[in-house]
């Protein structure tokens, strides 16, 4: 259902009101996705996000629904008897197509630094929509990080306008941790899965997917949860709005 609504919306959406906003997580925010309106606006609308590589000279290289990573406002409900959190919060969900060829590395990170909660309490739901490979980007994890890696960094609006990391440890512990990371990177596993799995993902373990190197999709479903008592304040990329404020799943 999800996979055919996904490829119909592909079909579907247009391209020219479209700003060619391309979707990327690294950390250089110069000319990408981050910080423009497309992007801060996006979690209460279905908002469709190119890979980096779809857009050469303002012009998308190949149809539509090829380049594009989907982005999906509903929330699925589905966790309502998952006791995870007192009073869970289901926050905007995303398709992820990962496209063949072109479907970009997700970088290492944890998914806390990006939907930072004091405590963090940020649990995503990553459902793999088709089955997922080393060849076509499947996810992979550093086990036990979500125990030794501090949160060392949030994602913010920053008040000048756009995004940033904003730091939440020292210049030096960061640095500590990156090599520590650095030097455990091998101990990476991979987790290969099958239409339908469920992948839950501490909001603290270090993951990352590499490039979709084959002729095949990957899509998958992904939204994240948060405790409705840890504070989620105003510095978020993401926040509720009139329309589509967070929903409370248990309330
Ligand atoms: O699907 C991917 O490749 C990355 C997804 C991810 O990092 C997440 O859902 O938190
Ligand atoms: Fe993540």
């Amino acid at each position: 259902m999800l996979l055919a609504r996904s490829k119909e919306l592909l079909q579907e959406f247009s391209l020219e009101d479209h700003p060619l906003t391309k979707f990327t997580t690294g950390d250089d925010d110069g000319e990408g996705h981050i910080g423009d309106a497309y992007f801060l606006e996006s979690g209460d609308k279905i908002r469709y996000f190119l890979e980096e590589d779809a857009v050469v000279d303002g012009k998308l290289n190949r149809p539509k629904d090829r380049a594009v990573t989907l982005q999906n406002e509903r929330m699925r409900k589905l966790v309502r008897d998952l006791q995870f959190h007192v009073d869970p919060i289901a926050l905007q969900s995303m398709v992820i197509t990962k496209q063949p060829q072109i479907g970009g590395q997700v970088g290492e990170h944890n998914d806390s630094t990006f939907l930072y909660t004091e405590p963090p309490s940020a649990l995503g739901f990553w459902i793999a929509l088709e089955q997922c490979t080393a060849e076509n980007g499947a996810l992979s994890f550093l086990p036990g990080s979500h125990l030794t890696t501090p949160i060392t960094k949030r994602f913010v609006r920053l008040p000048e306008g756009g995004t940033g990391f904003e730091p939440l440890v020292t210049a030096e512990v960061a640095d500590r941790v990156a090599a520590e990371s650095r030097a455990t990177n091998n101990a990476y596993i991979l987790e290969t899965c099958e239409p339908g799995d469920l992948v839950l993902i501490h909001g603290a373990v270090l993951h990352k997917s590499e490039r979709n190197t084959s002729d095949k999709t990957r899509f998958a479903y992904t939204f994240h949860m948060i405790e409705a008592g840890a504070k989620y304040d105003e510095k978020n990329w993401l926040q509720p709005t009139p329309a589509m404020p967070f929903s409370r799943i248990l309330a």
